[in-house]
């Protein structure tokens, strides 16, 4: 029993993070990559990308009966992305805490979305709703699009798998140590 328990804690998983289009827009990758780096995680892929539609309703196809679905696959689509796979033990959980809940205006302080973020953008899917505004390209630049949080997490290591393979091409992904590896790890 206790063999096991050992092995599970030190599972090493590895998680696909993305800074969505507002995090980019916004100026906040590099404070974003930051908080994964500081925490010591191991950074294995990385790349600024611009997603297709039929990319963006892939890695969301859990989502697809959500209502907000189609404005999901608009805000992800709606500029580049920053695409990042980070490997260590407990990594997944660790990064939703890192990220912290889906509205950011429920996120503790000190969490990537509770710091970083106010409205996931409801005030315009009532306007929308109105028919006061437009959901078109031109209101992406003032920032009208629903869904927004700053950044993705997966939520599981079996999605991370999934998410990582989804968005990297054989080649993309290194091979390497820490130099601060025996500094962070037993
Ligand atoms: P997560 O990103 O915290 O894992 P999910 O439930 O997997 O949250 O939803 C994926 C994404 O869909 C969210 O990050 C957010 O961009 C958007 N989303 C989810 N629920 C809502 C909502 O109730 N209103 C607006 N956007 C939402
Ligand atoms: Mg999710």
């Amino acid at each position: 029993f206790l063999p096991h328990l050992v092995a599970s804690m030190e599972q090493v998983d590895q998680t696909y993070i993305m800074i969505k289009p507002d995090g980019v827009q916004r100026g906040l990758v590099g404070e974003i990559i930051s908080r994964f780096e500081k925490k010591g995680f191991l950074l294995k892929g990385l790349k600024l990308f611009e997603c297709t539609k039929e990319l963006a309703e892939e890695h969301y196809k859990d989502l697809r009966e959500k209502p907000f679905f189609p404005k999901l696959i608009d805000y992800i689509t709606s500029g580049p992305v920053v695409c990042m796979a980070w490997e260590g033990v407990g990594v997944v959980a660790s990064a939703r805490k890192l990220i912290g809940a889906t509205n950011p205006l429920q996120a503790e302080p000190g969490t990537i979305r509770g710091d970083l973020a106010i409205q996931t953008g409801s005030f315009s899917e009532v306007v929308f709703a109105f028919g006061l505004l437009k959901p078109c390209k031109e209101s992406h630049s003032h920032g009208k699009l629903s869904c927004r949080n700053v950044v993705h997490g997966s939520d599981s290591p079996e999605n991370g798998l999934r998410e990582i393979e989804l968005w990297f091409k054989e080649g993309e992904l290194c091979q390497w140590t820490q130099v601060q590896a025996p500094w962070l790890k037993e």
